[in-house]
């Protein structure tokens, strides 16, 4: 699927409309002019939405002549233990880095350093502070997929009361822009209030601890927004270990299967996912033009999020939001 519209409502389903040619994707595929290697260096690498997207980057460099190695730290998401995947890669010299930078300021000196030695490098999920070293950069609307995030908690919780926000640390672009999308759009519901965000780390332990102190130190919360995965998969077991399942009204970002299956348990009462696998053939399409010469490349390439319940769970419209390992 190549163009693709997606109309979500706040707790409701998800139309996707399909045709060709959206995003400026060239019709045709790119065929590289030489076979180019191109080197993706994942958030974290064990994470399924990098693996999602790793699948979608592969079978786009299958079409267009090119390969992809997948790489990144499968312990943490951090620039400490990303730094070394992006030495190496350097150090490799491939013909294009993908990469999602761990932190929008920590990552721009080094992501600089591959451009000065003439990589040209593309942004995936992520961004820098400066994004305008990369080539270009693809991404979910990380700041719409916050307010949705509202509107769908909003729904929930009958739009009164006391909610919170769990995410992973601060500096990450996309989990700061979920949370700026997420509180602009909780000013629209006066009877709700937010105690803040407490982070997690991306760790699922913690984020189970952080949710049982919070709901311990409020017994009037009534929500709380996950901002990915890993801590999604903690506060949902926090709300599962305090008998708190299915009361306390959680919506989570991503779709990972261990997300989706708290989701059809009812745990979760709405999922933001995004499209991981179109981010990663994107990025690899417009590299490949990029490397084939055509240098007429947006800045940046927007692909859609979905809102997922149990009640659209199981459509066919949603299943390219599910990700896979
Ligand atoms: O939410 C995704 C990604 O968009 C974010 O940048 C980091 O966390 C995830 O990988 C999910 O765990």
């Amino acid at each position: 699927m190549i163009k693709k519209t997606l109309i979500s409502g706040a707790l409701g389903g998800a139309l996707i409309v399909s045709g060709t040619g959206a995003h400026g994707v060239p019709q045709a595929h790119a065929r590289a002019a030489r076979h180019y290697n191109i080197v993706l260096i994942a958030g974290i690498a064990s994470d399924p939405f990098y693996i999602t997207m790793g699948h979608g980057a592969t079978a786009e460099a299958g079409k267009d002549g090119a390969s992809v190695q997948f790489t990144g730290s499968s312990t943490d998401f951090s620039p400490p233990t990303q730094l070394p995947y992006l030495n190496a890669a350097i150090s490799q010299k491939p013909d294009l880095i993908l990469i999602a930078p761990t932190d929008k300021i920590a990552l721009q000196a080094p992501i600089q350093r591959a451009v000065s030695a003439g990589i040209p490098v593309i942004l995936v999920d992520t961004t820098l502070n400066n994004p305008g070293i990369a080539i270009t950069s693809v991404s979910s609307d990380n700041v719409l997929g916050g307010q949705r995030v509202a509107d769908a908690l909003a729904a929930a919780v009958g739009k009164k009361g006391k909610v919170a926000v769990v995410s992973v640390k601060p500096g990450i672009s996309t989990t700061d822009q979920r949370v700026e999308g997420f509180n602009a759009q909780l000013k629209k519901y006066p009877n709700m209030t937010s105690i803040g965000v407490t982070f997690a780390t991306d760790s699922p332990t913690r984020a189970t601890a952080v949710f049982k102190g919070l709901a311990a130190a409020n017994p009037d919360l009534v929500g709380v927004f996950a901002t990915n995965t890993n801590t999604g998969n903690g506060v949902a077991a926090g709300a599962r270990e305090s008998g708190l399942s299915g009361k306390l009204k959680l919506v989570e970002f991503d779709a990972e299967p261990a997300e989706v299956q708290a989701l059809k348990q009812g745990t979760i009462t709405a999922l933001v996912s995004q499209d991981p696998y179109s981010i990663g053939q994107l990025a690899v399409r417009y590299g490949v033009q990029y490397l084939n010469g055509n240098h007429t490349i947006a800045k940046h390439y927007g692909t859609g999020e979905a809102i997922i319940t149990k009640a659209n769970v199981n459509s066919p419209s949603v299943a390219r939001y599910l990700y896979s390992q």
